[in-house]
Protein backbone atom coordinates (compact mmCIF):
# COMPACT_ATOMS: atom_id res chain seq x y z
CA UNK A 1 0.00 0.00 0.00
CA UNK A 2 2.88 2.34 0.72
CA UNK A 3 4.37 1.81 -2.69
CA UNK A 4 1.17 2.90 -4.37
CA UNK A 5 1.16 6.08 -2.36
CA UNK A 6 4.73 6.85 -3.33
CA UNK A 7 4.10 6.60 -7.02
CA UNK A 8 0.76 8.29 -6.60
CA UNK A 9 2.49 11.57 -5.98
CA UNK A 10 4.06 11.51 -9.40
CA UNK A 11 1.26 9.87 -11.30
CA UNK A 12 -1.39 12.14 -9.95
CA UNK A 13 0.54 14.98 -11.45
CA UNK A 14 0.15 13.14 -14.69
CA UNK A 15 -3.52 12.56 -14.00
CA UNK A 16 -3.98 16.26 -13.58
CA UNK A 17 -2.76 16.80 -17.07
CA UNK A 18 -5.10 14.25 -18.55
CA UNK A 19 -7.99 16.58 -19.02
CA UNK A 20 -7.41 18.86 -21.96
CA UNK A 21 -6.06 22.00 -20.39
CA UNK A 22 -8.26 24.70 -21.75
CA UNK A 23 -6.84 28.16 -21.98
CA UNK A 24 -7.69 30.15 -18.89
CA UNK A 25 -10.95 31.90 -19.36
CA UNK A 26 -9.56 35.34 -19.06
CA UNK A 27 -12.85 37.08 -19.88
CA UNK A 28 -14.31 38.49 -16.70
CA UNK A 29 -11.07 39.36 -14.96
CA UNK A 30 -10.28 42.83 -16.41
CA UNK A 31 -13.81 44.23 -16.02
CA UNK A 32 -13.84 42.79 -12.57
CA UNK A 33 -10.73 44.68 -11.56
CA UNK A 34 -12.32 47.98 -12.48
CA UNK A 35 -15.66 47.08 -10.91
CA UNK A 36 -14.22 45.91 -7.61
CA UNK A 37 -12.29 48.33 -5.46
CA UNK A 38 -9.43 45.98 -4.57
CA UNK A 39 -7.20 45.45 -7.58
CA UNK A 40 -3.97 43.84 -6.40
CA UNK A 41 -3.00 42.70 -2.93
CA UNK A 42 -0.82 45.24 -1.15
CA UNK A 43 2.84 44.35 -0.76
CA UNK A 44 3.91 42.70 2.48
CA UNK A 45 0.71 40.76 3.15
CA UNK A 46 1.03 37.45 4.95
CA UNK A 47 0.22 34.23 3.15
CA UNK A 48 -3.06 33.94 5.06
CA UNK A 49 -4.01 37.47 4.04
CA UNK A 50 -3.13 36.84 0.43
CA UNK A 51 -5.25 33.66 0.53
CA UNK A 52 -8.24 35.63 1.82
CA UNK A 53 -7.66 38.14 -0.97
CA UNK A 54 -7.59 35.29 -3.50
CA UNK A 55 -10.94 34.03 -2.14
CA UNK A 56 -12.52 37.41 -2.82
CA UNK A 57 -11.17 37.43 -6.36
CA UNK A 58 -12.26 33.88 -7.08
CA UNK A 59 -15.74 34.42 -5.65
CA UNK A 60 -16.21 37.51 -7.82
CA UNK A 61 -14.97 35.71 -10.90
CA UNK A 62 -17.27 32.74 -10.26
CA UNK A 63 -20.29 34.98 -9.74
CA UNK A 64 -19.40 36.76 -12.99
CA UNK A 65 -19.59 33.34 -14.64
CA UNK A 66 -23.14 32.98 -13.32
CA UNK A 67 -22.48 30.56 -10.49
CA UNK A 68 -24.99 31.06 -7.66
CA UNK A 69 -23.43 33.54 -5.17
CA UNK A 70 -24.64 31.59 -2.11
CA UNK A 71 -23.14 28.36 -3.40
CA UNK A 72 -19.80 29.96 -4.29
CA UNK A 73 -19.47 31.73 -0.95
CA UNK A 74 -20.46 28.67 1.07
CA UNK A 75 -17.85 26.58 -0.73
CA UNK A 76 -14.93 29.01 -0.98
CA UNK A 77 -15.10 31.16 2.16
CA UNK A 78 -14.41 28.32 4.65
CA UNK A 79 -11.47 26.98 2.57
CA UNK A 80 -8.08 26.54 4.21
CA UNK A 81 -4.64 26.30 2.69
CA UNK A 82 -3.52 22.66 2.45
CA UNK A 83 0.17 22.89 3.43
CA UNK A 84 0.96 19.48 1.92
CA UNK A 85 -0.50 20.50 -1.46
CA UNK A 86 1.56 23.70 -1.36
CA UNK A 87 4.75 21.81 -0.51
CA UNK A 88 4.30 18.91 -2.94
CA UNK A 89 3.38 21.29 -5.71
CA UNK A 90 6.68 23.13 -5.31
CA UNK A 91 8.93 20.08 -5.05
CA UNK A 92 9.90 17.56 -7.66
CA UNK A 93 10.43 14.04 -6.28
CA UNK A 94 14.15 13.24 -6.52
CA UNK A 95 13.77 9.63 -7.65
CA UNK A 96 11.20 7.99 -9.87
CA UNK A 97 10.48 4.34 -9.27
CA UNK A 98 12.03 1.99 -11.86
CA UNK A 99 9.36 0.61 -14.16
CA UNK A 100 10.00 -2.95 -12.94
CA UNK A 101 9.42 -2.02 -9.28
CA UNK A 102 6.24 -0.28 -10.29
CA UNK A 103 4.97 -3.24 -12.31
CA UNK A 104 5.98 -5.73 -9.58
CA UNK A 105 4.08 -3.84 -6.94
CA UNK A 106 1.10 -3.27 -9.26
CA UNK A 107 0.74 -7.03 -9.71
CA UNK A 108 1.81 -8.14 -6.23
CA UNK A 109 0.29 -11.34 -4.86
CA UNK A 110 -1.76 -9.33 -2.39
CA UNK A 111 -3.20 -7.10 -5.10
CA UNK A 112 -3.99 -10.05 -7.34
CA UNK A 113 -5.80 -12.00 -4.61
CA UNK A 114 -7.52 -8.81 -3.41
CA UNK A 115 -8.71 -8.17 -6.96
CA UNK A 116 -10.05 -11.69 -7.37
CA UNK A 117 -12.01 -11.37 -4.13
CA UNK A 118 -13.43 -8.02 -5.21
CA UNK A 119 -14.41 -9.37 -8.63
CA UNK A 120 -16.40 -12.11 -6.93
CA UNK A 121 -17.93 -9.65 -4.49
CA UNK A 122 -19.22 -7.26 -7.14
CA UNK A 123 -19.73 -9.79 -9.92
CA UNK A 124 -23.37 -8.84 -10.74
CA UNK A 125 -22.46 -5.18 -11.04
CA UNK A 126 -19.50 -6.02 -13.30
CA UNK A 127 -21.84 -7.99 -15.57
CA UNK A 128 -23.99 -4.89 -16.06
CA UNK A 129 -21.01 -2.58 -16.58
CA UNK A 130 -19.25 -4.90 -19.03
CA UNK A 131 -22.40 -5.30 -21.10
CA UNK A 132 -23.02 -1.55 -21.17
CA UNK A 133 -19.49 -0.21 -21.77
CA UNK A 134 -17.64 -3.21 -23.22
CA UNK A 135 -14.55 -2.63 -21.10
CA UNK A 136 -13.30 -5.90 -19.52
CA UNK A 137 -13.93 -6.34 -15.80
CA UNK A 138 -10.27 -7.21 -15.23
CA UNK A 139 -9.15 -3.83 -16.57
CA UNK A 140 -11.67 -1.97 -14.40
CA UNK A 141 -10.73 -3.99 -11.34
CA UNK A 142 -7.03 -3.35 -12.02
CA UNK A 143 -7.67 0.40 -12.11
CA UNK A 144 -9.59 0.13 -8.85
CA UNK A 145 -6.70 -1.82 -7.33
CA UNK A 146 -3.95 0.50 -8.48
CA UNK A 147 -5.73 3.76 -7.73
CA UNK A 148 -6.95 3.03 -4.20
CA UNK A 149 -6.20 -0.62 -3.31
CA UNK A 150 -9.86 -1.43 -4.07
CA UNK A 151 -11.21 1.54 -2.19
CA UNK A 152 -9.14 1.12 0.97
CA UNK A 153 -7.01 4.24 0.45
CA UNK A 154 -9.23 7.06 -0.72
CA UNK A 155 -7.26 10.00 0.67
CA UNK A 156 -8.53 12.18 3.52
CA UNK A 157 -7.74 15.61 2.16
CA UNK A 158 -10.48 18.15 1.74
CA UNK A 159 -10.68 18.62 -2.02
CA UNK A 160 -11.86 22.24 -1.86
CA UNK A 161 -8.85 23.06 0.35
CA UNK A 162 -6.36 21.35 -1.99
CA UNK A 163 -7.71 22.90 -5.17
CA UNK A 164 -8.10 26.34 -3.61
CA UNK A 165 -4.46 26.06 -2.58
CA UNK A 166 -3.43 25.30 -6.17
CA UNK A 167 -5.62 28.08 -7.55
CA UNK A 168 -4.20 30.52 -5.00
CA UNK A 169 -0.53 30.25 -5.97
CA UNK A 170 2.12 27.99 -7.42
CA UNK A 171 2.59 26.40 -10.77
CA UNK A 172 -0.89 24.88 -11.01
CA UNK A 173 -3.15 27.89 -10.68
CA UNK A 174 -5.05 27.33 -13.91
CA UNK A 175 -5.55 23.69 -13.03
CA UNK A 176 -6.84 24.61 -9.57
CA UNK A 177 -9.31 27.14 -10.96
CA UNK A 178 -10.62 24.77 -13.62
CA UNK A 179 -11.11 22.04 -11.05
CA UNK A 180 -12.87 24.37 -8.60
CA UNK A 181 -15.33 25.36 -11.30
CA UNK A 182 -15.94 21.68 -12.04
CA UNK A 183 -16.67 21.13 -8.34
CA UNK A 184 -19.10 24.03 -8.33
CA UNK A 185 -20.83 22.42 -11.33
CA UNK A 186 -21.04 19.10 -9.49
CA UNK A 187 -22.46 20.71 -6.36
CA UNK A 188 -24.90 22.86 -8.34
CA UNK A 189 -26.25 19.83 -10.20
CA UNK A 190 -26.68 17.90 -6.96
CA UNK A 191 -24.59 14.99 -8.25
CA UNK A 192 -22.39 15.17 -5.14
CA UNK A 193 -22.69 16.64 -1.66
CA UNK A 194 -20.16 18.98 -0.08
CA UNK A 195 -19.31 16.54 2.72
CA UNK A 196 -18.34 13.86 0.18
CA UNK A 197 -15.53 15.95 -1.28
CA UNK A 198 -12.46 14.30 0.19
CA UNK A 199 -9.57 12.68 -1.63
CA UNK A 200 -5.89 12.80 -2.50
CA UNK A 201 -3.86 15.95 -1.85
CA UNK A 202 -3.70 16.65 -5.61
CA UNK A 203 -7.48 16.63 -6.03
CA UNK A 204 -8.40 13.11 -7.18
CA UNK A 205 -11.51 11.60 -5.58
CA UNK A 206 -13.15 8.29 -4.96
CA UNK A 207 -12.28 4.64 -5.60
CA UNK A 208 -11.10 5.35 -9.13
CA UNK A 209 -9.49 8.73 -8.31
CA UNK A 210 -11.28 11.14 -10.60
CA UNK A 211 -10.22 14.77 -10.68
CA UNK A 212 -13.27 17.08 -10.64
CA UNK A 213 -13.40 17.82 -14.40
CA UNK A 214 -13.31 14.09 -15.17
CA UNK A 215 -15.86 13.50 -12.42
CA UNK A 216 -18.18 16.14 -13.84
CA UNK A 217 -17.82 14.96 -17.44
CA UNK A 218 -17.78 11.17 -17.04
CA UNK A 219 -19.04 10.00 -13.64
CA UNK A 220 -22.12 7.78 -13.68
CA UNK A 221 -24.88 7.13 -11.13
CA UNK A 222 -25.17 3.42 -11.88
CA UNK A 223 -27.61 2.55 -9.11
CA UNK A 224 -29.79 5.57 -9.95
CA UNK A 225 -30.06 6.87 -6.38
CA UNK A 226 -29.36 10.44 -7.46
CA UNK A 227 -25.81 10.55 -6.10
CA UNK A 228 -22.61 9.84 -8.00
CA UNK A 229 -20.99 8.04 -5.10
CA UNK A 230 -17.50 7.16 -6.23
CA UNK A 231 -16.38 6.93 -2.60
CA UNK A 232 -18.45 4.04 -1.26
CA UNK A 233 -20.36 2.49 -4.20
CA UNK A 234 -18.20 0.20 -6.36
CA UNK A 235 -20.95 0.17 -9.01
CA UNK A 236 -20.92 3.95 -9.43
CA UNK A 237 -17.10 4.04 -9.32
CA UNK A 238 -16.45 1.20 -11.78
CA UNK A 239 -19.18 2.32 -14.18
CA UNK A 240 -17.65 5.82 -14.11
CA UNK A 241 -14.21 4.42 -14.95
CA UNK A 242 -15.76 2.28 -17.71
CA UNK A 243 -17.63 5.27 -19.14
CA UNK A 244 -14.49 7.40 -19.13
CA UNK A 245 -12.43 4.68 -20.83
CA UNK A 246 -15.15 3.84 -23.31
CA UNK A 247 -15.59 7.48 -24.31
CA UNK A 248 -11.81 7.88 -24.57
CA UNK A 249 -11.93 5.44 -27.49
CA UNK A 250 -11.58 1.96 -26.00
CA UNK A 251 -11.79 -0.78 -28.63
CA UNK A 252 -13.62 -3.83 -27.35
CA UNK A 253 -11.87 -7.11 -28.02
CA UNK A 254 -8.49 -5.54 -28.82
CA UNK A 255 -5.40 -5.98 -26.63
CA UNK A 256 -3.64 -3.34 -24.50
CA UNK A 257 -0.13 -4.64 -25.05
CA UNK A 258 1.64 -7.87 -25.99
CA UNK A 259 5.13 -8.90 -24.97
CA UNK A 260 7.39 -9.55 -27.96
CA UNK A 261 10.90 -10.71 -28.76
CA UNK A 262 13.15 -8.97 -31.26
CA UNK A 263 15.75 -10.42 -33.62
CA UNK A 264 19.47 -9.88 -32.95
CA UNK A 265 20.79 -6.56 -34.22
CA UNK A 266 17.32 -4.99 -34.14
CA UNK A 267 17.24 -1.28 -34.98
CA UNK A 268 15.73 0.42 -31.90
CA UNK A 269 15.18 3.73 -33.68
CA UNK A 270 11.63 2.50 -34.36
CA UNK A 271 10.76 2.25 -30.64
CA UNK A 272 8.53 4.75 -28.81
CA UNK A 273 6.52 6.62 -31.40
CA UNK A 274 6.60 4.77 -34.73
CA UNK A 275 3.21 3.21 -35.50
CA UNK A 276 3.02 0.15 -37.77
CA UNK A 277 0.59 -2.68 -38.33
CA UNK A 278 1.33 -5.95 -36.58
CA UNK A 279 2.00 -7.44 -40.03
CA UNK A 280 4.64 -4.77 -40.68
CA UNK A 281 6.24 -5.48 -37.27
CA UNK A 282 6.23 -9.19 -38.09
CA UNK A 283 8.08 -8.42 -41.32
CA UNK A 284 10.77 -6.76 -39.15
CA UNK A 285 11.12 -9.96 -37.12
CA UNK A 286 9.00 -8.89 -34.13
CA UNK A 287 7.25 -11.95 -32.65
CA UNK A 288 5.05 -12.66 -29.62
CA UNK A 289 7.24 -13.92 -26.78
CA UNK A 290 4.72 -16.72 -26.22
CA UNK A 291 5.81 -18.31 -29.51
CA UNK A 292 2.22 -18.20 -30.71
CA UNK A 293 1.30 -16.55 -33.98
CA UNK A 294 -0.83 -13.45 -34.35
CA UNK A 295 -4.38 -14.04 -35.50
CA UNK A 296 -5.25 -12.84 -39.00
CA UNK A 297 -7.33 -9.95 -37.60
CA UNK A 298 -4.56 -8.88 -35.25
CA UNK A 299 -2.23 -8.47 -38.22
CA UNK A 300 -4.07 -5.32 -39.25
CA UNK A 301 -4.03 -3.63 -35.86
CA UNK A 302 -1.66 -0.70 -35.46
CA UNK A 303 0.90 -0.88 -32.69
CA UNK A 304 3.93 0.88 -31.27
CA UNK A 305 7.04 -0.87 -29.96
CA UNK A 306 8.35 0.00 -26.51
CA UNK A 307 11.40 -1.17 -24.59
CA UNK A 308 11.05 0.60 -21.23
CA UNK A 309 14.00 -1.32 -19.73
CA UNK A 310 16.14 -0.99 -22.85
CA UNK A 311 17.56 -3.79 -24.99
CA UNK A 312 18.27 -5.90 -21.86
CA UNK A 313 14.64 -5.74 -20.69
CA UNK A 314 11.27 -6.99 -21.99
CA UNK A 315 9.77 -5.40 -25.11
CA UNK A 316 6.13 -4.87 -25.95
CA UNK A 317 3.85 -3.93 -28.80
CA UNK A 318 1.31 -1.43 -27.46
CA UNK A 319 -2.08 -0.93 -29.10
CA UNK A 320 -4.71 1.78 -29.29
CA UNK A 321 -6.11 0.66 -25.92
CA UNK A 322 -2.73 1.36 -24.31
CA UNK A 323 -3.05 4.99 -25.39
CA UNK A 324 -6.65 5.09 -24.17
CA UNK A 325 -5.52 4.01 -20.70
CA UNK A 326 -2.83 6.69 -20.82
CA UNK A 327 -5.66 9.21 -20.90
CA UNK A 328 -6.58 7.89 -17.49
CA UNK A 329 -3.03 8.46 -16.31
CA UNK A 330 -0.33 9.61 -18.70
CA UNK A 331 2.41 7.24 -17.57
CA UNK A 332 3.83 4.20 -19.35
CA UNK A 333 4.57 2.51 -16.01
CA UNK A 334 0.98 3.02 -14.88
CA UNK A 335 -0.56 1.53 -18.00
CA UNK A 336 1.87 -1.38 -17.91
CA UNK A 337 0.84 -1.94 -14.29
CA UNK A 338 -2.84 -1.98 -15.28
CA UNK A 339 -2.13 -4.36 -18.13
CA UNK A 340 -0.04 -6.81 -16.08
CA UNK A 341 -2.49 -6.77 -13.14
CA UNK A 342 -5.53 -7.24 -15.38
CA UNK A 343 -3.81 -10.15 -17.17
CA UNK A 344 -3.10 -11.73 -13.78
CA UNK A 345 -6.75 -11.27 -12.77
CA UNK A 346 -7.72 -12.98 -16.04
CA UNK A 347 -5.22 -15.77 -15.23
CA UNK A 348 -3.07 -14.97 -18.24
CA UNK A 349 0.73 -15.28 -18.00
CA UNK A 350 2.85 -12.37 -16.77
CA UNK A 351 5.93 -10.77 -18.31
CA UNK A 352 8.35 -13.50 -19.51
CA UNK A 353 11.64 -11.66 -20.11
CA UNK A 354 13.46 -10.32 -17.08
CA UNK A 355 14.21 -6.68 -16.35
CA UNK A 356 17.71 -5.26 -15.80
CA UNK A 357 16.92 -5.12 -12.07
CA UNK A 358 20.51 -4.51 -11.03
CA UNK A 359 20.66 -1.20 -12.86
CA UNK A 360 20.88 2.04 -10.95
CA UNK A 361 18.70 4.66 -12.55
CA UNK A 362 19.10 8.43 -12.74
CA UNK A 363 17.95 10.96 -10.18
CA UNK A 364 16.10 14.11 -11.18
CA UNK A 365 19.35 16.09 -10.96
CA UNK A 366 21.16 13.41 -13.03
CA UNK A 367 18.49 13.70 -15.69
CA UNK A 368 18.95 17.46 -15.92
CA UNK A 369 22.72 17.00 -16.18
CA UNK A 370 22.16 14.36 -18.86
CA UNK A 371 19.95 16.65 -20.91
CA UNK A 372 22.44 19.51 -20.61
CA UNK A 373 25.34 17.28 -21.60
CA UNK A 374 23.54 15.77 -24.60
CA UNK A 375 22.55 19.23 -25.76
CA UNK A 376 26.14 20.46 -25.36
CA UNK A 377 27.32 17.50 -27.43
CA UNK A 378 24.92 18.46 -30.24
CA UNK A 379 22.11 16.02 -29.41
CA UNK A 380 19.31 18.41 -28.54
CA UNK A 381 16.81 17.22 -25.91
CA UNK A 382 14.49 20.15 -26.58
CA UNK A 383 15.08 21.64 -23.14
CA UNK A 384 16.44 20.77 -19.71
CA UNK A 385 13.60 19.87 -17.36
CA UNK A 386 14.67 16.62 -15.68
CA UNK A 387 11.91 14.68 -17.41
CA UNK A 388 12.97 12.08 -19.94
CA UNK A 389 10.36 12.16 -22.72
CA UNK A 390 10.42 11.24 -26.41
CA UNK A 391 12.80 14.12 -27.32
CA UNK A 392 15.32 13.13 -24.66
CA UNK A 393 15.12 9.47 -25.63
CA UNK A 394 15.68 10.41 -29.26
CA UNK A 395 18.78 12.36 -28.22
CA UNK A 396 20.03 9.43 -26.12
CA UNK A 397 19.56 7.10 -29.09
CA UNK A 398 21.44 9.46 -31.38
CA UNK A 399 24.32 9.69 -28.90
CA UNK A 400 24.32 5.89 -28.47
CA UNK A 401 24.41 5.36 -32.26
CA UNK A 402 27.22 7.89 -32.65
CA UNK A 403 29.21 5.92 -30.06
CA UNK A 404 28.64 2.48 -31.55
CA UNK A 405 26.23 1.43 -28.76
CA UNK A 406 22.83 -0.25 -29.03
CA UNK A 407 20.58 2.75 -29.64
CA UNK A 408 17.71 1.77 -27.32
CA UNK A 409 17.27 5.18 -25.66
CA UNK A 410 17.68 3.61 -22.22
CA UNK A 411 19.94 5.26 -19.65
CA UNK A 412 21.34 4.03 -16.34
CA UNK A 413 24.27 5.05 -14.12
CA UNK A 414 27.13 3.27 -15.93
CA UNK A 415 26.17 4.69 -19.30
CA UNK A 416 25.46 8.06 -17.71
CA UNK A 417 28.99 8.21 -16.26
CA UNK A 418 30.45 7.34 -19.63
CA UNK A 419 28.46 10.11 -21.29
CA UNK A 420 29.33 12.68 -18.64
CA UNK A 421 33.06 11.92 -18.99
CA UNK A 422 33.06 12.89 -22.67
CA1 LIG B 1 -25.40 6.26 -7.06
Amino acid sequence: MKTVLLVTSSFLLAACANTPVAEAEAGPQPQLRSAVVIAEPAAGLSQAERFEFWKGQFINAAIAKNYAPDLVRSVILPANINPLALERDANQPEFTKPVWSYVDSAASDARISGGRNKMTEVDPVLDIIEARYRVPREVLTAIWGLETSYGRILGKHDIIDSLSTFAFEGRRQKFGEQQLYALLDLLASGDVRREQLTGAWAGAMGMTQFIPTTFRDYAVDLDGNGNKDLWTQPGDALASAANYISRSGWRAGEPVMTEVKLPAGFDYSVTDSTKKTVNAWTALGVQPVSGRRWSAEAGFLEAKLIAPGGARGPKFLTFKNFDVLKRYNNSTSYVMGISVLSDALARKPGIQQDWPRGDELLSFENKKALQQKLTDLGFSTGGVDGRIGPNSRRAIRAWQAANGLTADGYMEQRLFKRLMSQ
